[in-house]
C-alpha cells in the first residue's frame, strides 16, 4: 500500500496537475514576476497478443487502421487510483483504429492541405490569461527540461518548461526541429487541433472506452498491455518508457530518451502499436473522476462539459488523455497501463502527447 501511495504521489507531481490551462497561466504569471519566465456480446478471455509488426492489414481495412471487434471487456483497474475504479463492464460496438499515433508527416499533410495553424502556434488571446502580461502571451508549449541532477524534491515546475516558439514543427523550443522524425508520433499538439484533423481525415477521436478496449488487445483484466508481467521482467522492453531515476538520470535502456518512430516496438493483440507509452493520446471524452461510477454500459461517451471535473484543479475542464509516454517508469507513474486515466486541459500542447483517431464501422 506504501508503495501504491507513494506512486500516486509522484504520479500527480509527474503528470496529474498538467493542467495546463491553470499551468500555462501560472506560468505565465511566472514569467511575468520573473520577466523570464465485433458486433456482438462476448466476453474476452487472457490470449497472448497475436499480431506482430509486419502483420497484414485486413482486405477490407481502411489504409493504416485495424478492426477493433465489439464485444464486453471490463475496464478500469481496481489497483490504481480512485478514478480508475470500479472495474465495471462495458460493452462497445466494433471499430477501426488507427494501428499507430499520427505520424509528422501525416500531420504535415494536414497542414499543407488545410492552412491549419495549432493552438501553439497562435498569440494566446489576453481574456483567457487575466493578470498576465500581455508582452508574456507569446506562442509556445510546454517541453520535458529535467533538471541538471536528480533532486530529491521537487514537482512538474521543475521539469516542464514553457518554451516560446515551441509547436509542433519545434518540439523542443525554436533550435528544434522534425527533420529526421517524420515517423516519429506528432507532439505538441492540444485537443483541439487533434480534433481539426481527426475531421480533415474523416476520421474522430476514440471515446475512451473505445481506446481502453483497444488497449486490452483481448486481453482480459491485464494490467499491461502485454499481460501480467511489468515491463523490467521482460527480456525485452516492450514499450518507449523511462529507465533510470526521474526526471534526471534516465538510461533509454529501450533505446528512446524521447519519441520513438511509431511501430518501433511490438503491437498488442489487436495488431496496434505504442497504446503503452512513446506519447500519451488524447480521447473525446471529458474527465470526470467518479465517472466509472454511474457511466451507462454500452458505448459510454464520457461526462457532459458540465460535469467535467478535476479535484486537482477545480474549475479547470480537461479532456481524458490516455497510454502514458517515454517519460514513464512503473516506479512513479501508471500512466502506461491500460486502466490509468489522465487528463489535461484541450488547449494544451506538450512534448509528449499526440494522438490517433478512430473510425466507426459503415
Ligand atoms: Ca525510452
Amino acid at each position: 500500500m506504501e508503495r501504491d501511495a507513494a506512486k500516486g504521489v509522484r504520479e500527480d507531481q509527474g503528470q496529474g496537475r498538467l493542467a495546463i490551462g491553470t499551468f500555462r497561466i501560472a506560468l505565465a504569471l511566472l514569467v511575468a514576476a520573473a520577466l523570464a519566465a465485433g458486433a456482438g456480446l462476448r466476453w474476452f478471455s487472457p490470449r497472448a497478443p497475436k499480431a506482430e509488426p509486419g502483420t497484414p492489414a485486413q482486405p477490407d481495412a481502411p489504409p493504416g487502421m485495424a478492426w477493433i471487434p465489439g464485444g464486453t471487456f471490463q475496464m478500469g483497474d481496481g489497483t490504481l487510483r480512485s478514478d480508475s475504479r470500479p472495474v465495471h463492464a462495458i460493452r462497445v460496438d466494433g471499430f477501426w483504429m488507427d494501428t499507430t499515433a499520427v505520424t509528422n508527416e501525416a500531420f504535415a499533410r494536414f497542414v499543407a492541405a488545410t492552412g491549419y495553424i495549432t493552438v501553439a502556434e497562435r498569440v494566446p488571446d489576453a481574456k483567457d490569461f487575466p493578470g498576465a502580461d500581455p508582452e508574456t502571451l507569446v506562442p509556445g508549449a510546454l517541453v520535458f527540461t529535467p533538471p541538471e541532477t536528480a533532486k530529491t524534491c521537487c514537482g512538474p515546475m521543475d521539469w516542464w518548461r514553457f518554451v516560446p516558439g515551441a509547436n509542433w514543427r519545434r518540439p523542443q523550443g525554436p533550435a528544434s526541429g522534425i527533420a529526421g522524425l517524420e515517423r516519429h508520433p506528432v507532439v505538441q499538439v492540444c485537443w483541439e487541433d487533434a480534433q481539426a484533423y481527426a475531421a480533415w481525415a474523416g476520421k474522430r477521436l476514440p471515446t475512451e472506452a473505445e481506446w481502453e478496449c483497444a488497449a486490452r488487445g483481448g486481453l482480459d483484466r491485464q494490467p499491461y498491455a502485454w499481460g501480467a508481467r511489468p515491463p523490467e521482467q521482460l527480456k525485452r522492453w516492450p514499450a518507449n518508457l523511462w529507465q533510470g531515476t526521474f526526471p534526471s538520470g534516465g538510461k533509454a535502456e529501450d533505446g528512446f530518451a524521447g519519441t520513438a518512430p511509431v511501430g518501433s516496438f511490438p503491437a498488442n493483440g489487436y495488431g496496434l502499436f505504442d497504446m503503452s507509452g512513446n506519447v500519451w493520446q488524447w480521447c473525446a471524452d471529458w474527465y470526470a473522476p467518479d465517472y466509472y461510477a454511474h457511466a451507462p454500459s454500452e458505448n459510454p461517451p464520457g461526462p457532459p462539459r458540465s460535469e467535467a471535473y478535476d479535484p486537482d484543479e477545480p474549475g479547470v475542464k480537461k479532456r481524458v488523455m490516455r497510454g502514458g509516454s517515454f517519460l514513464c517508469h512503473d516506479s512513479y507513474c501508471s500512466g502506461y497501463r491500460p486502466g490509468a486515466r489522465m487528463k489535461s486541459t484541450p488547449d494544451t500542447a506538450l512534448c509528449h502527447t499526440g494522438f490517433r483517431c478512430v473510425k466507426s464501422a459503415e
